[in-house]
């Protein structure tokens, strides 16, 4: 038995162990035309002309780079905790990664979804998936900081996430992992296939705020969906998700989830399903799920336990969502500009198929079915197909497009992109990868009027590209100028983390939006002092509240005395600041912490617990004057029975109240 099913294992085994050694295209010096250079070079001082947000895979982070340049700009924490910026350190930014779970320092962010008004981006936010525990996250493009994150029940793995409509309605996520779902969720493992469901989640946003609330959910079979994307134009109001394993397996999926010669692509009809919710269709299901908001008034993240999901069941609500038949094992589901292609890359299959719209609508108006699979249509492959890319490559993963009609695929195996003709399916151009692309991005690749120009290839290995770091390589971007009918590759570039998908959009559409200070008299943190006359210390219990200010270059208070072992020091400091990019660091000597990094008019605060007594030095961590280094001071720890008063001041060589400790117990 164990013989035979891994001799089925075998074929797919070798491709993806080619893949793995990086099936490397001939010449990797490959010809860089003459011109590349220019083409990427931003003159010192000068701008580029697109802000690419990047995913940082498992480091849980977002990265923002300039393009053609490919400088870094920016990483922007967002389900990762980062000493750098405080995030998840301070205790106004700890809550935003509360889960049902707990606190959880890190996720695995794969997509990013820029927000979009009539299929165009309109660059408020980007959105990020949290695919370890199902998150969502929401950052807002004038400050570069995450807002808000939701949790989603009912979800194991949320990869096929997030994804947008195009007036920005929901944000959309599927389950990678089904698990059992309801009361009973302890179940034997071999019992998925009477056991296990599939969820999709539809997160609302608020048209002004962006507030994301979870709409409803709908039950699926249990399946694993991978990708996905709204339609648009033509197909507005529906939603196409990629799916493997429609065989159920939970065990060895290399194997037995890739059995079937087609598993799906689900189309669901969502203003359909949005009908069934108004008609109370819903079943209302007790779940827990944090949500979380930074509030940009107070500076400060507060999490919420939700309760309850609304649930459709398709067996409640027909002509809710249908089954299209896919080869083979299919990764990325994307949709054409027009809204009327869908073209799913099947990671095992040897064309890329080309759903139409039109052709879908037809299918389900005729109910031209091929049967039913767990009580949904499967429509009739023929029936749905508009056609089907011939002999593209090995490995199709993702789908990207330009302004002309033209389509990128990457192929993970045979590293390659190509691009062909969305009309005629024809295959115009390839060009190789170094190596192993996963996600391609083409300037607003996603929106009905896609800007062109270049497409970046985001590869998972790099090899011989870049100088040896130890045993673990850059992972890296390059950059193709597409504004020919050939791909040129103009630049490579390391990125953070492992990129998986990345959105572009034109800088201007940005850069004029961006904030430049907190307005210290808009400061509404419950602990901010605004002004040094505010400035002050106080005992609490044990807990010792330090409300200080920081201002070039120095903080008051910075001597502070009368804090004993076993009380909780918290230092509230307030940037009193209102230039634009003075922030002021802070840290503390031997703090189990990070530092605070405290934008100008902003409050953040840092909890420290001295272990031990003594007096220790408080820094400023950020050079932010010619006086950088002498902005610093002292804090005293006393033995905890010692009758030191607190007392704090600046300026002074002898604090009013302070005295010497008292010896002893
Ligand atoms: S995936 S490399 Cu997590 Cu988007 Cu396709
Ligand atoms: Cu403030 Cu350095």
């Amino acid at each position: 038995m164990r013989k035979l099913s891994f001799s089925s294992f075998l074929p797919l085994a070798a491709i993806f162990l080619l893949a793995s050694q990086g099936c490397k295209p001939k010449g990797t010096q490959s010809a860089i035309s003459g011109d590349a250079a220019s083409k990427v070079y931003v003159a010192p001082g000068k701008y580029d002309e697109f802000y690419n947000f990047v995913s940082g895979g498992f480091s849980g982070q977002m990265s923002v780079y300039g393009i053609p340049s490919g400088r870094l700009l920016r990483v922007i924490p967002v389900f990762s905790v980062d000493p750098e910026k405080g995030y998840g350190y301070s205790e106004e930014t700890k809550p935003m990664l509360n889960t049902s779970n707990g606190f959880i320092p890190w996720d695995d962010l794969h997509h990013i979804a820029l927000s979009e008004t009539n299929g165009l981006h309109d660059g408020r936010w980007v959105f990020a998936n949290g695919n370890n525990t199902p998150r969502i996250a929401r950052v807002d493009l004038t400050t570069f900081r995450t807002a808000e994150i939701i949790e989603i029940p009912n979800s194991a793995g949320n990869h096929s996430s997030p994804y947008i409509t195009e007036n920005s309605e929901y944000v959309v996520a599927g389950t990678r992992f089904s698990v059992p779902i309801g009361d009973n969720q302890d179940v034997a493992i071999n019992t998925y296939k009477q056991n296990f469901k599939g969820t999709v989640s539809f997160i609302a946003l608020d048209k002004t705020s962006g507030h994301m609330s979870l709409a409803f959910q709908i039950l699926t079979p249990g399946i694993n969906f991978d990708l996905a994307r709204a339609g648009k134009g033509k197909s507005t109001g529906w939603f196409f998700f990629s799916c493997y394993n429609s065989e159920k397996a939970n065990t060895l999926l290399e194997v037995n989830a890739s059995q079937k010669d087609k598993d799906f692509i689900m189309a669901v009809n969502w203003r359909k399903a949005e009908e069934y919710l108004r008609a109370g269709k819903a079943t209302k299901k007790a779940v827990k799920y944090a949500h979380n908001l930074y509030d940009e008034k107070t500076h400060t993240a507060t999490s919420t336990m939700e309760t309850e999901v609304m649930v459709l069941d398709p067996k409640d609500c027909p002509d809710m969502i249908y089954f299209m038949p896919c080869p083979k094992s299919p990764h990325g589901c994307d949709t054409d500009p027009s809204g009327e292609y869908i073209v799913a890359s099947g990671k095992l299959a040897a064309t890329i198929p080309v759903f139409s719209f039109t052709k879908i609508q037809a299918a389900i108006a005729a109910k031209n079915y091929d049967g039913m699979f767990d009580g949904i249509p499967v429509l009739k492959y023929d029936a749905v197909l508009y056609g089907e890319v011939q002999k593209p490559g090995l490995g199709p993963l993702h789908t990207e497009f330009d302004d002309n009609g033209n389509a990128y695929t990457s192929f993970f195996v045979s590293s390659e992109v190509v691009k062909w003709n969305v009309k005629d399916l024809k295959v115009i151009d390839r060009a190789p990868t170094y190596y192993s692309v996963g996600h391609l991005s083409v300037m607003g690749g996603p929106t009905s009027k896609p800007y062109g120009k270049y497409l970046i290839a985001y590869n998972k290995i790099t090899k011989d590209r870049f100088l040896p770091t130890g045993p673990e390589l850059a992972q890296s971007a390059q950059l193709y100028d597409i504004s020919g009918e050939k791909m040129k590759l103009l630049l490579d570039f390391p990125t953070i983390g492992e990129p998986h998908y990345a959105e572009a959009i034109p800088a201007d559409m940005i850069a004029k939006n961006s904030q430049k200070i907190y307005k210290i008299e808009e400061n509404g943190n419950a602990f901010a002092a605004k002004g040094d006359k505010f400035a002050r210390v106080e005992r609490k219990g044990n807990q010792v509240h330090v409300y200080a200010t920081a201002i070039r270059s120095h903080f008051t208070p910075d001597n502070i005395e009368g804090v004993k072992l076993g009380d909780e020091v918290y230092f509230h400091i307030t940037n009193l600041e209102q230039d634009w990019d003075v922030p002021h660091g802070f840290a503390v000597k031997g703090a189990n912490n990070a530092e605070l990094l405290i934008m100008p008019g902003e409050t953040q605060t840092l909890k420290w617990v001295p272990e031990r007594v003594g007096v220790f030095p408080i820094y400023c961590t950020d050079f932010c004057s010619a006086l950088h280094q002498e902005m610093q001071g002292y804090i005293r720890v006393s033995s905890p029975g010692s009758n030191v008063p607190i007392s704090f001041s600046t300026g002074k060589t002898e604090p009013e109240q302070a005295q010497a400790a008292t010896p002893g117990k």
